[in-house]
Order: C-alpha cells, then structure tokens, then sequence
C-alpha cells in the first residue's frame, strides 16, 4: 500500500436531526415525488427511536470508520450515499491530501445495481479519473465475515431467521446477484454455525407501487407461528450496523407481531464497530489493494 493511498467508506448515511428527513427521503427518493402521508410516517419513525437525542448509524459510521484508519494506518474517509459527508465529499477530501490511489468499499455486503452499483457510481462520477480508483464488488462470502455472524448464532436452539432489506422483483429479471448472494451468505453461516432450523426472508420494503422481493419477515413469522415455530433467532445480515431498519421493523414492528403470535422473537447484535469486523474491513482493503483495478 502506497503512502498516497486512501479509503472512501461508503455507508447509507441518516439524517442528523428530524428537520433533515424531508431533505434525506427525498435524495433516496431521487426526484420522484414523496407522498406527504409516507414522510409524515417516517418522521415519526425517527422520532420515536430518538433521533434527536443522536442518530445510531452515523455515530456507528464514524466509530468504524475510526477503528479502520488505526488498524489500516491509511486515512479512511466517510461518504455517504443519501446524507452528508456525501460520496463526492470524502472523494474530494482524499484529493485534497494527496491520494493517488482510492480504495471504495461499501458498508453492505451484498451486490445490487441498486445497492452496491448506486455506490461505486457515485464514486466513479466524483473522482472522474483523478485517481486510481479500486473498488470492492460484493464481500458476501467473506470468511471472517461469516465468522462474525456465525459466532452470534452458534448454540441457540431458536429457530434462525436471515433478513436482508428487500428490493423491487424486477431487479431478478435484470440477472441482478443480490437474492443469490443473500442465500449463499445464510447458508455459509448457518454452516459455520452448526445451525440446521433456519429459513430466510425479506425486510423493509417501501410502498412505492410495484411488487418487492418475499417473503417479508411479516408474512414469514405468521408462517412460522403456523409451522408450530415458537423461539425464533433473527440475523439481519443484509445489514452491518444498528439503524432505523434494524431498530424500528425489527426491533419495533416485527417484536410486536411475534409477540401477538406468540413467538419470542429475538435478534443478535450488529457488527457494528465490533474489531473482529473491523479487521474483516481491513482484509478487504488490503486485498483490494493486490489485485488490479478494473474501474
Ligand atoms: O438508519 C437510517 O436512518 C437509515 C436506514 C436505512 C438503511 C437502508 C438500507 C438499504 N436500503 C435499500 C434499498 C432501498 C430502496 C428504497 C429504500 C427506501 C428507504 C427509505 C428509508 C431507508 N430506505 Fe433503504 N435503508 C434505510 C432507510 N431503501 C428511510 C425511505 C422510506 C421507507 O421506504 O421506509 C426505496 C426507494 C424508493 O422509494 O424508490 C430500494 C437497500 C439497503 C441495504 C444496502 C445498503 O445499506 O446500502 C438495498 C441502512
């Protein structure tokens, strides 16, 4: 690893404070309309888990992204797809210092065009060529981060549910990996784990008209409790870190829909910042450094 080389760690990004999520919904909406009854509803959402007091996922971002430069000993910078520091921001920033080279890695493990894909194109658009740019596809059957899963579930006698957050079906007729990848990454785990009860649904989809990939985790826990399930063990690895999906549709919605069905439903801690993730984010780094750049 060259002394001139740099880190853009890309999250999704959260608004800071309650005044900033009509601006946040909007970016994620890219110019299509927002219905006023949808924001009021995610306001209040954000409101409820107290935002004002501090946003999870920020703080969480900043916390990895700290641990990853002590560890890397090569500045890393934050960038975010739908709030500030924007993607373009650290780019910017990483120029400034001198970096030649820049290594994007997202902080979602699992390929999408809509996912990943919106990720490195706003990388490529704000560094147009001033830099080596080196970029990590998907890392959805990493080792270490299978480990990372795997010793949270190994044990338990619940029955594992793996969540991710979903996305309009159309993305499979596209050839889209994301669905495959998702699996694959419940199986390695539930492998590593020693757990053989265990099933996969979705997470999360927005209401914007036109069908998503299932099953939700909704309809999947009324299919459990009509199975006989009645302990259920939930693994949102679609995700890495705490934040509104986590806390609010899992936490929040789903809880209360297990306990209406009489499922003791519990969930197991985010990576977070947690070091041996941390380290996992380093691996990717330095290898991403040893192969060739294909941008
Ligand atoms: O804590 C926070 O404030 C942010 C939590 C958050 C994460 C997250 C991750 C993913 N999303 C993905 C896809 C979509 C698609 C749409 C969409 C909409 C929303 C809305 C909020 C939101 N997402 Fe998100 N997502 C988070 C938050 N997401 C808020 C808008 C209101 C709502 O629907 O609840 C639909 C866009 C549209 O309307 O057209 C698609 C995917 C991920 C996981 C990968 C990643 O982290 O990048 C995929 C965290």
């Amino acid at each position: 690893m060259s002394s001139s080389a740099a880190v853009i760690l890309m999250a999704y990004g959260s608004p800071d404070r309650i005044e900033d999520v009509p601006a946040y919904y909007a970016d994620i909406r890219g110019g299509r309309p927002v219905r006023p009854e949808l924001l009021d509803d995610l306001a209040e959402r954000y409101r409820r888990l107290g935002i004002e007091d501090g946003n999870p996922l920020n703080e969480i971002t900043e916390r990895t992204r700290a641990a990853l430069q002590a560890e890397l000993g090569l500045p890393v910078f934050t960038g975010m797809k739908h709030w500030t520091p924007r993607i373009a921001d650290a780019v910017e920033t990483a120029l400034a210092g001198g970096a030649e080279t820049l290594v994007g890695l997202v902080l979602a493990p699992h390929y999408s065009r809509l996912s990943i894909g919106g990720y490195r194109a706003q990388l490529q658009e704000a560094l147009a060529d001033r830099a080596e740019m080196l970029f990590v596809e998907s890392w959805h059957d990493e080792p270490g981060l299978v480990e990372v899963w795997a010793e949270r579930l190994r044990g338990t006698d619940a029955h594992v549910v793996f969540t991710a957050h979903s996305l309009p079906a159309r993305v499979l007729d596209e050839g889209d990996p994301y669905r495959d990848q998702l699996l694959e990454t419940s199986q390695l785990v539930a492998g590593a784990a020693g757990v053989a009860d265990w099933s996969f649904s979705f997470q999360s989809e927005s209401p914007t008209g036109e069908p998503w990939l299932g099953p939700d985790i909704l309809d999947h826990l009324d299919a459990l409790h009509a199975r006989g399930v009645d302990h259920v063990l939930v693994a949102p690895i679609g995700f890495v870190a705490d934040h509104l999906e986590i806390r609010w549709d899992l936490d929040t919605e789903a809880r209360e829909q297990a306990g209406e069905l009489g499922i003791d439903l519990r969930r197991v801690e985010m990576p977070n910042d947690d070091p041996g993730f941390v380290a996992v984010l380093a691996g990717l780094v330095r290898r991403a450094f040893a192969v060739p750049s294909t941008a």
